[in-house]
């Protein structure tokens, strides 16, 4: 089967500028289909465990603060290969250079915030998919 699902956050930032609404009709026009959806503040644990990848990293303190600054809406996002798919939808992480027409490209803002601050998560492979679903949505594993 071609179906996949696909752990989405619209992180603060998102949520903050009333964009949720916007991300969620993008996945939904696109076809991919709900199966999960919460609207929660991170902690630091859950955190580190969605960015275990990039513990080290000299952006990873930030990230963290940034993230468990304010709720975030994460979603299981399911559809023909929803994983490749979202990231499409999401563009490149930096803001300035994500193309038009994806959710960082049009939506995203680089000037006076951190490139952290860019909209949205979507996980990156299958293996990450399914170790970012079972943090946030322990109830669907
Ligand atoms: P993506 O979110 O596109 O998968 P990533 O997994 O490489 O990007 O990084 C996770 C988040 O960390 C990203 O959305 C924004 C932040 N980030 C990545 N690289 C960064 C950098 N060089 N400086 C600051 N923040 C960065
Ligand atoms: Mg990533």
């Amino acid at each position: 089967t071609t179906a996949q699902r696909t752990l989405v956050l619209v992180k603060p930032d998102g949520v903050r500028r009333n964009l949720v609404g916007e991300v969620l009709r993008r996945i939904e026009a696109k076809g991919y289909s709900l199966v999960a959806l919460q609207l929660r503040t991170a902690d630091r644990e859950l955190l580190a465990g969605h960015y275990a990848e990039h513990e080290g990293k000299p952006f990873y303190e930030p990230l963290v603060e940034f993230m468990s600054s304010g709720p975030v809406v994460a979603a299981v996002v399911e559809g023909h290969r929803a994983i490749e798919g979202f990231r499409s939808l999401a563009g490149a992480t930096d803001p300035t250079t994500a193309a038009p027409g994806t959710i960082r490209g049009d939506l995203g803002r680089d000037w006076g915030v951190a490139v952290q601050q860019n909209l949205v998560h979507g996980s990156d492979s299958p293996e990450s998919a399914a170790r970012e679903i079972a943090l946030w949505f322990p109830e669907l594993g």
